[in-house]
């Protein structure tokens, strides 16, 4: 045993700091690297595809916001490529337990649009029957747990979901996402800790986007990245380039093969940046500096960077591409279109499903509002 007053260590040393990248930010690549990840090319147009629809989707829907046609709205702005890459690592049968940015992955796995712009207005043909903040899906289909608008709440509650996967055995990964702000949350250390103890089979997903509203990370948290704070609980991390959607697929292709085998809890942080405001609601430009949040949307920005790919691979043409812009602007269109004219859900609705037989203090009270209105409508 040494006698010597041991040195502190400050950081842990196995953890490659340099996110792990496929594309740099204008397109280039190593050819041999692509072509050892086996991606087939299906699967890389189906990511583009992914990410463009969420792009369309949220300058729209933004665009409507303004416009005051909807409430609220999220944007996913510059973080397709983490969205998507990441989703697309799962299998069917796997669960995604979402934090506030991840609308796109429940798309991407099957969600309706219609059903998604229908909770947006929170309408008739809304399956939360606008009981939830808009950009608040839900999908059994998709395996796509509601988002909660708690920080850090879904954590915990993805470990325990892996934590039954891992006692029937069922194989299914569930994939726990969060934000950069998350990981100041005593649920964050409460998921990874139970995880890492019970090596669920669950994989960790942090969207460092530097941000968590007006605070920026460096403020957030002493650790120069998130990583190495999975790292403390015993859980193998990666981290990767957020804004690179190649490079945030294959990362997350491993840690789900790895948990699915059995080799517990895995964590990724995707390094990227939220180029949009936190919501709707916010105006960054009076806390930071928007100059660099030109860099990040242009420069860095992932679709023009896996367009460029894709273009210099022969896998798309610029043909193909406004073929391509065209169809999901066309389907987003169509879709609102449709769904702003359907009328709210009826008065009713307030006291149903809650009850299987509705107690008669809310039937009364229901028809105290009903009386209470104005006018008399149907809904
Ligand atoms: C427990 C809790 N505290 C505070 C808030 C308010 N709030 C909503 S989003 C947010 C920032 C979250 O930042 P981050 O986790 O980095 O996610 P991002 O918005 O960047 O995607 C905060 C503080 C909240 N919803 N829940
Ligand atoms: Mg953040």
């Amino acid at each position: 045993m040494s006698t010597a007053v041991p040195t502190p260590v400050a950081r842990p040393s196995g953890l490659d700091q340099a996110p792990y990248q496929l594309i740099a930010p204008d397109g280039r690549c190593d050819a041999a690297r692509i072509d050892a990840c086996a991606v087939p090319a299906a699967q890389l147009l189906a990511l583009y595809r992914g990410m463009l629809r969420i792009r369309l989707m949220d300058e729209r829907l933004l665009t409507m916001q303004r416009q005051g046609r909807i409430s609220f709205y999220g944007e996913a702005r510059g973080q397709e490529a983490a969205v998507v890459g990441t989703a697309a690592a799962l299998g069917p049968e796997d669960y995604i337990v979402p934090a506030l940015r991840e609308a796109g992955a429940a798309l991407y796995r099957g969600l309706p649009l219609a059903a998604y712009i229908a909770q947006i207005f929170g309408n008739d043909h809304d399956l939360t029957r606008g009981r939830q903040m808009p950009c608040h899906p839900g999908s059994r289909a998709a395996r796509y747990v509601t988002m909660s608008s708690c920080i850090g709440t879904q954590l915990p509650h993805a470990t325990g979901m892996a934590m039954a996967a891992q006692q029937l055995r069922d194989g299914h990964v569930i994939a726990g996402y969060m934000g950069d702000g998350a990981t100041s949350e005593g649920d964050f250390h409460v998921a990874l800790n139970f995880a890492g103890v019970f090596r669920a089979p669950v994989v960790f997903v942090c969207q460092n986007n530097q941000w968590a509203i007006s605070t920026p990370v460096s403020q957030q948290t002493a650790t120069p990245t998130m990583a190495e704070k999975a790292l403390a609980y015993g859980l193998p991390a990666v981290r990767c380039d957020g804004n690179d959607v190649l490079a945030c697929y294959v990362a997350m292709r491993a840690l789900v093969a790895r948990a699915r085998r059995g080799e517990g809890p895995q964590f990724l942080e995707a390094l990227t940046y939220r180029v949009s405001a936190h919501s709707s609601s916010d105006d960054p430009s009076r806390y930071r500096d928007e100059s660099v949040t030109a860099v990040w949307r242009e420069a860095r920005c992932p679709l023009v960077r896996f367009r460029a790919f894709l273009l210099g691979r022969g896998l798309l043409s610029p043909e193909g591409d406004s073929a391509l812009r065209e169809e999901l602007d066309a389907e987003v269109r169509a879709v609102i279109t449709a769904e702003e004219s359907v009328a709210p859900p009826p008065l009713r609705s307030l006291i149903e499903d809650v009850f299987a037989l509705v107690p008669p203090h809310l039937v009364e009270q229901l028809a105290e509002v009903a009386a209470a209105l104005p006018q008399k409508p149907a809904h």
